[in-house]
């Protein structure tokens, strides 16, 4: 089965955004497989935005990043990676529309609220990169065999 990986970012966490973000991924059906609250260091952030680093709001994406909590998550689902995107929305949140998260809850780019693989490849390399394998739990969703 497909996994992706979404974080809250540290203004969504700030803005007690967590549970709203959470019920949307819960109603869509897909299934938490691994969540954590934890700091980023600086390490792990210039790891995760690597593919920025010649970007000139390298800096910037590293020091919020690192600036407060994340809330870390692993889903699993049919097609996982590409709904969780939907969920999320366009990286503007200015551009993003109503009924996704950064198009509810963001405005400017900078500050985006959460961050979601934007492929199998990806998601697969940020999985490794942010949980350990004994963090990811394998379960049935009761009552809920037809979805996953
Ligand atoms: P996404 O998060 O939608 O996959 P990416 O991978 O292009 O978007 O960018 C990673 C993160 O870098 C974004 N979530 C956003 O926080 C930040 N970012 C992207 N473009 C800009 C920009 N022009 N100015 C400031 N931050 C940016």
């Amino acid at each position: 089965m497909e996994r992706t990986f979404l974080m809250i970012k540290p203004d969504g966490v700030g803005r007690n955004l967590i549970g709203e973000i959470v019920r949307r991924i819960e109603n869509k059906g897909l299934k938490i497989v691994g969540a954590k609250l934890m700091t980023v260091s600086e390490e792990l952030a210039k790891t995760h935005y690597g593919e920025h680093s010649e970007r000139p709001f390298f800096g910037e994406l590293v020091e919020f990043i690192t600036s407060g909590p994340v809330f870390a998550m692993v889903l699993e689902g049919e097609n996982v990676v590409q709904v969780g995107r939907t969920l999320v929305g366009v990286t503007n949140p200015s551009e993003s529309l109503p009924g996704t998260i950064r198009g509810d809850y963001g405005l400017t780019v900078g500050k985006n609220i959460i961050h979601g693989s934007d492929s199998v490849e990806s998601a697969d390399k940020e999985i490794a990169l942010w949980f350990k394998e004994d963090e990811l739990v394998d379960y049935s969703l009761v009552n809920a065999a037809w979805i996953y």
